[in-house]
Parts: C-alpha cells; sequence; structure tokens
C-alpha cells in the first residue's frame, strides 16, 4: 500500500485506512488499530479507526469524486473536503467545543483527520429514538450566533471579509442547494422522490405561483446575498449529541450566504420531529425550537453590543432590522428545508422511516403544509412564539 508516498487521489478501503492511520503519528508504535466505515451520508466516507490497546480513536473522513448517494454518473469536487475541514477550524476560532478538532488535513486525498465523537450520536438517530438531548439547541443557538457573527461584515475589516468570500467559494456544493433545496422540489423535476398519494399536495404547490415567488427570492438570497461562513447544511444528521455535549460536523457546503439560511435548516429539522411526535414528546421539540431562536438571537444581539465594527451598529434600529430579517428569512429557509425533505431527492429518516403508511403519509402532508405557510406568512410572522402557535394550531 502506498497511500501515504505516492500522493495521488484513491478512495481508501477500511485496510488501507489504517496503513494510512499508522503513518500519521497519532497512535503509538504497538497500537492495534481497527477500522469500520461508518459513513451513513449521502457522499463521503467516514472511517472510525481505533487503537483497542488504548481505546483511542480518530474519524478520518474522506471525500468521494462523486454523490455517493446517486453514484459515479453525478461527479462531485474533491475540493470540498479542504473547505469543509477549514470551515471546521474557522467555526472552532469562534465555537470553540462545538466542533470537532482537526488533527491533519490531506489535500490531495480529499481526507480530513479529526477527533473521534464516536461517543455520541447523531441527533437526528437520537431525536427519532426520543432520546433526550437537554444542551442540544442551547448550544446550536450558540453555535449559530458565534459563527455566523464573527464571520459577518459586523465582526471583521471589509477586506478579511472580502478575502473569506473568496476562499470559501464553493460553486458546485452550492449548485446542489440551488437545485434540490430551491428548484427541482418545486417544479416537476425527474430528481423528486414522492409517495403517489401525495399527488395532490405535490401539484398544488408546483401550481401555487405566490409560493414560488416566495421561495425565488429566497433563492436569490441564497444566491447573492454574502452574509457569513454558512455551515450550509446544518440539518440534524450533522449533529452530534449526548446529553451533555453536542458537536457540529460536516460543513462541506460551506460557503458566504445568507445567516437565515443556517438557522432555517436547523429549524425546520426540528419541524420534523414536531409532526412525527405527539403530546409532552412534541413539547420538548417546541421548546428546543423556541431556544434555539432565543439563544441565537440574545447572543447574536450581545456579541453586536460588544464587539460589532460597523459604523451604524448604535443607529437606532439597525440591530433590530438585522435580527428581523435573519428571523423571517429563516421562516422562509425552513420553509424550502421542509418540502423539499418531504417530496425533494434527499429525505429524512425522521418521515420515511415511519413504517405505518397511514401516518407517514399524514405527517408528510403535514411537513408541506408547514413548510407552506411558512413561506407565505413569514413577513406577518413576529416572534418565535407566533411559530410555536402555528405549529401547535396545526396539529390540533
Ligand atoms: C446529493 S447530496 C443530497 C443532500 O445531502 C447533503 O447532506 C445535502 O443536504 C444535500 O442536499
Ligand atoms: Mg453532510
Amino acid at each position: 500500500m502506498t497511500i501515504a508516498t505516492k500522493k495521488q487521489y484513491e478512495s481508501l478501503t477500511e485496510e488501507q485506512a489504517i496503513t494510512y492511520a499508522k503513518n500519521l503519528n497519532l497512535f503509538s508504535d504497538d497500537a492495534q488499530l481497527t477500522c469500520s466505515e461508518i459513513g451513513d451520508g449521502n457522499l463521503n466516507y467516514v472511517f472510525h479507526i481505533k487503537d483497542l490497546r488504548s481505546g483511542k480513536g480518530i474519524i478520518l473522513k474522506q471525500a468521494l469524486p462523486y454523490a455517493k448517494v446517486v453514484g459515479e454518473s453525478w461527479p462531485l469536487t474533491l475540493k470540498r473536503a479542504l473547505i469543509e475541514a477549514n470551515a471546521l477550524k474557522k467555526h472552532g476560532e469562534f465555537a470553540a467545543g462545538l466542533v470537532p478538532e482537526v488533527y491533519a488535513i490531506d489535500e490531495e486525498l480529499a481526507i480530513t483527520v479529526m477527533e473521534d465523537l464516536s461517543h455520541l450520536t447523531i441527533a437526528r438517530e437520537g431525536l427519532i429514538r426520543l432520546e433526550s438531548y437537554p444542551k442540544l439547541a442551547a448550544d446550536i443557538g450558540k453555535y449559530l450566533a458565534q459563527t455566523l457573527f464573527h464571520t459577518s461584515d459586523f465582526a471583521l475589516h471589509p477586506f478579511e471579509k472580502k478575502k473569506l468570500v473568496s476562499e470559501y467559494s464553493n460553486p458546485e456544493l452550492c449548485k446542489i442547494t440551488e437545485d434540490l433545496i430551491f428548484t427541482d422540489p418545486f417544479f416537476d423535476h425527474e430528481t423528486n422522490d414522492f409517495e403517489p398519494s401525495l399527488r395532490v399536495e405535490v401539484e398544488a404547490l408546483w401550481n401555487n405561483e405566490l409560493l414560488k415567488l416566495e421561495v425565488a427570492k429566497l433563492k436569490k438570497s441564497f444566491l447573492t446575498e454574502a452574509e457569513a461562513l454558512l455551515h450550509g447544511d446544518l440539518h440534524t444528521g450533522s449533529i452530534f449529541a449526548s446529553e451533555t455535549e453536542t458537536k457540529v460536523i460536516d460543513p462541506e457546503f460551506a460557503f458566504y450566504g445568507p445567516i437565515g439560511f443556517d438557522v432555517g435548516l436547523f429549524l425546520a429539522n426540528l419541524i420534523v420531529q414536531t409532526v412525527t411526535r405527539e403530546g409532552e414528546q412534541r413539547e420538548v421539540i417546541l421548546r428546543h425550537i423556541e431556544q434555539t431562536w432565543e439563544v441565537f438571537s440574545a447572543n447574536f444581539s450581545e456579541l453586536w453590543e460588544n464587539k460589532a465594527v460597523e459604523s451604524y451598529k448604535d443607529t437606532k434600529g439597525f440591530k433590530d432590522y438585522i435580527l428581523d430579517k435573519i428571523f423571517q428569512d429563516a421562516l422562509g429557509f425552513a420553509g424550502c428545508e421542509l418540502i423539499r425533505r418531504t417530496i425533494g431527492l434527499a429525505h429524512v429518516k425522521d418521515l420515511d422511516g415511519i413504517k405505518e403508511d397511514e401516518k407517514r403519509i399524514l405527517s408528510k402532508k403535514q411537513a408541506l403544509r408547514i413548510g407552506e405557510l411558512l413561506l407565505l406568512k413569514r413577513e406577518s410572522i413576529s416572534s418565535i412564539q407566533a411559530v410555536i402557535v402555528l405549529l401547535e394550531e396545526l396539529q390540533k
């Protein structure tokens, strides 16, 4: 095996991943390494390498030159691995402890070596099993405020900010989002995937010109508003959690975009949980939704007061204008995410995993309805409490 010296891309096998790990000098010479490929995402290999003697582990993530979810017919840039590793490090500067530590980057092999988080659970999986994550909402609210504020014009010199905008140019991954979140689900496109029993609702959506106008506005915002360095794909499958810890992983879609996008994606993936739960269990998620926004806005506001470098920072009404815009954008982006996760190419297990047909279809109809309402009403929804009321009324 010549991986360590021959710097030409090839995808690793588990055996090769062990050899690669041995050459990193992160383990002692007598380490007894085991490896399993644990990636369940749409795009990459994720190798968990563990020393059976010391118990120490690392994660070795390798980008594939195509989208795993579709196959080799969908080529995809390997540069995303470097963007992801750099975004982890950049976000880690501001949200220490909430992202994994990066130990090594290998640009040629599109590999990032990082902290082992295998003691944690992917939040989506845990939430489906009704596991309790008391820190999740506050941690993500803080992560969002810290990473988005500190990489924005409100915190950076304009030269530094524009340098970052160019470093994090990520056109291929952005195109996936442009197509899969903002375009295909709203047209009769071949990438869409939905049960025949949803056809009436889906066609109503395709024919709803007011809805499409809102989506078009949000797509334009995604295409043009370079506000902050986003995670770019902040769903609950991009978060590891336990009762005491939260770690945000997988920022391969990172780029400079509208702040509300990250906020909205996370809220949408919580909302998906509200349509699958009842009673007290639904309440738990409603409180997560409320807390995420409250912690985000309080934290962002505090950073603004103490650290903003913008000349207009003290101009009456400007901070509130920015927070209101983030909120309304977030609701719109959440609406798009709910719709695409229900009828687009990339579904979520929260919904698809519901075995009973009637319940699954009902939950999907609710997800579509909530998505539609968020898109249409976002400008008149004035608070997160109003979102909670809307969710409660729709699910009575
Ligand atoms: C082809 S990639 C499909 C989806 O998986 C990623 O996690 C993103 O959410 C993307 O939209
Ligand atoms: Mg991902």
